[in-house]
């Protein structure tokens, strides 16, 4: 997975959107602001050790998966908009990529956005409270496994959720990592 800060551009969602010069963000600046990433081997993953393991330490007990691609999903325009919406969620939202490429966006302290082009074997969380958007990039193809602690919650709240105590707690854990 690579990570890197925006530009402001307000061309196409679906580019890089890198500053020049390209401005990298590493594993430890993302972990500061609670977002983790594994490689995986995505050819295996029906039988997968490995992602059985992180599944069992970290209670991921509910699983599905999506495609978005013009062609797969329902509404994929709409979808696409709504996906670009900076929102935040009440849990963490964990995805595992198996096939194409796409883009988290996420808010650093500073509410830059970072930009996480994620393919085929990343898996990636988002913590509970962040501010975070998704596209798809020029390929319009991504397929991944949406991974959840108990029964999910896909309800997004817009920006601004600040009053949320989700995202107060978010904000402290910030200040003291
Ligand atoms: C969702 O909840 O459907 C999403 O987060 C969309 C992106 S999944 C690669």
């Amino acid at each position: 997975m690579e990570a890197w800060y925006m530009d402001e551009s307000s061309e196409d969602q679906r580019l890089p959107h890198r500053l020049s010069p390209n401005q990298p963000v590493t594993r430890e600046q993302l972990q500061h602001i609670g977002v983790y990433y594994w490689k995986l081997n995505a050819d295996i993953y029906e039988n997968d050790p490995e992602l059985q393991t992180i599944r069992e330490e970290r209670g991921y007990s509910f699983m599905d998966i999506i495609t978005i691609h013009p062609d797969k999903l329902p509404d994929y325009g709409n979808k696409v908009k709504m996906f670009y919406e900076e929102h935040l969620h009440l849990d963490d939202e964990i995805r595992y990529i198996l096939d194409g490429s796409s883009y988290f966006d996420v808010r650093d302290k500073d509410d830059r956005w970072i930009r996480l082009a994620v393919s085929k074997g990343d898996l990636i969380t988002l913590p509970a409270g962040i501010y975070h958007r998704f596209t798809v990039d020029e390929t319009n193809y991504t397929k991944a496994m949406r991974l959840f602690v108990g029964e999910p919650v896909w309800k997004a709240y817009n920006r601004p959720a600040d009053d949320f105590d989700i995202r107060k707690t978010y904000v402290s854990s910030l200040r003291s990592s």
